[in-house]
């Protein structure tokens, strides 16, 4: 256990990645060394943080971030060119607060998108080009966002073009959450099958992975897999973790994982990447959406201020029953 490692257990099939930042490189160094093979930044290359004002970009902490990576031998992806969330206002409106039009949106996105993939080019082996685009509820495929109202319908194939425009060595994706329930499912399937049919330079898909112990389908989860798959594209599990609370849980005053629920988990995570396995010839890494329990997103989300325990090490960075899970069942 003390040697193993699990991204050598999983590389006959597939990198394992993980998200880091700035401060995990050093507090979980180690941990990230010993088991993973894919680094993907946390916060440090979305367009707030790279490209806060018009006429500057700051590299530095995503910098750190790829020295980290390049240094270890680790492979690094790249998270997120379009968004519409942690995107600086001044994107979308101008001095006078008013919405900028689409030849000028245009503008900004290709100075940003080249800028930023230029400065990467050979270094990122992929992109998360758009992110989380796809509405969650309704008939329209894309969801309202400024991108959409003032670019129009077309900021994806730009977005990828502009990409591809920057490197065209890169594997550019697309990547959603809740992309397993079936009916953004197919909505997803749709928005990437035009873009393909036009021609767009669009590589593969993200399952960003974000899963509850009492929602998680592995059903759904395989049946996205065949789908997506039937496309001809890549596919990774791009952000996976898995909640200890179920999904209407909104209680914040708990202390200490439960047992049972961490060896639910260790199950779930166990029967996932079995799954995975089966699909290695399409599924190019899995990422989990963090290293250790201290540090994880999901401490403030979806109830702010409420602890969670998602991901495979524990807060003092042990491995938790589903590291060994994952490892045993490969016999690593
Ligand atoms: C992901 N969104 C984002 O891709 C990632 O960049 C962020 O750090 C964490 C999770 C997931 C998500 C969301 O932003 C809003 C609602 C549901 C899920």
């Amino acid at each position: 256990m003390g040697k193993a490692s699990l991204a050598k257990a999983y590389a006959p099939w597939f990198k394992v990645g993980a998200a880091v930042n700035h401060r995990t490189i050093k507090s979980h160094g180690p941990l990230i060394v010993q088991h993973f093979n894919s680094v993907t930044a946390e916060n440090e290359m979305k367009f707030e943080s790279l490209h806060k004002r018009p006429d500057s970009f700051s590299f530095d902490q995503a910098d750190d971030i790829l020295d980290f990576a390049t240094s270890h031998g680790i492979a690094m992806r790249g998270h997120t060119l379009v968004w519409h969330n942690q995107t600086p206002s001044w994107v979308f409106l101008d001095d006078q607060g008013r919405e900028r039009p689409r030849a000028e949106m245009l503008g900004i996105m290709r100075h940003h998108i080249h800028a930023v993939v230029k400065h990467y080019q050979s270094k990122i082996y992929c992109w998360d080009v758009v992110n989380e685009a796809v509405a969650d509820s309704g008939d329209e495929i894309l969801r309202p966002s400024p991108w959409l109202k003032q670019v129009g319908e077309d900021y994806l194939a730009q977005a990828f073009w502009y990409a591809y425009e920057s490197d065209n060595q890169a594997a550019l994706y697309y990547n959603d959450y809740n992309e397993t329930d079936p009916i953004k499912r197919e909505k997803i399937y749709r928005l990437v099958k035009q873009l393909l049919d036009q021609g767009v330079p669009i590589h593969g898909i993200g399952m960003q992975g974000h899963f509850k112990l009492n929602t998680i389908n592995l059903d759904h989860v395989k049946a996205a897999l065949d789908r997506y798959a039937s496309l001809g594209v890549r596919l990774q599990i791009t952000e996976l973790d898995i909640s200890l609370y179920d999904a209407d849980d909104r209680t914040t005053d708990v202390k200490s994982p439960d047992p049972d629920r961490l060896a639910l988990q260790a199950d779930r995570y166990g029967e996932l990447f079995a799954l995975f396995t089966e699909y290695a010839s399409v599924l190019d890494a899995v990422t989990l959406w963090g290293v250790a329990d201290d540090e994880n997103w999901l401490d403030d989300f979806p109830v702010k201020g409420r602890k969670d325990w998602p991901l495979l090490f524990d807060g003092e960075h042990q491995p938790k029953v589903a590291l060994k899970r994952l490892l045993d069942q490969v016999d690593a």
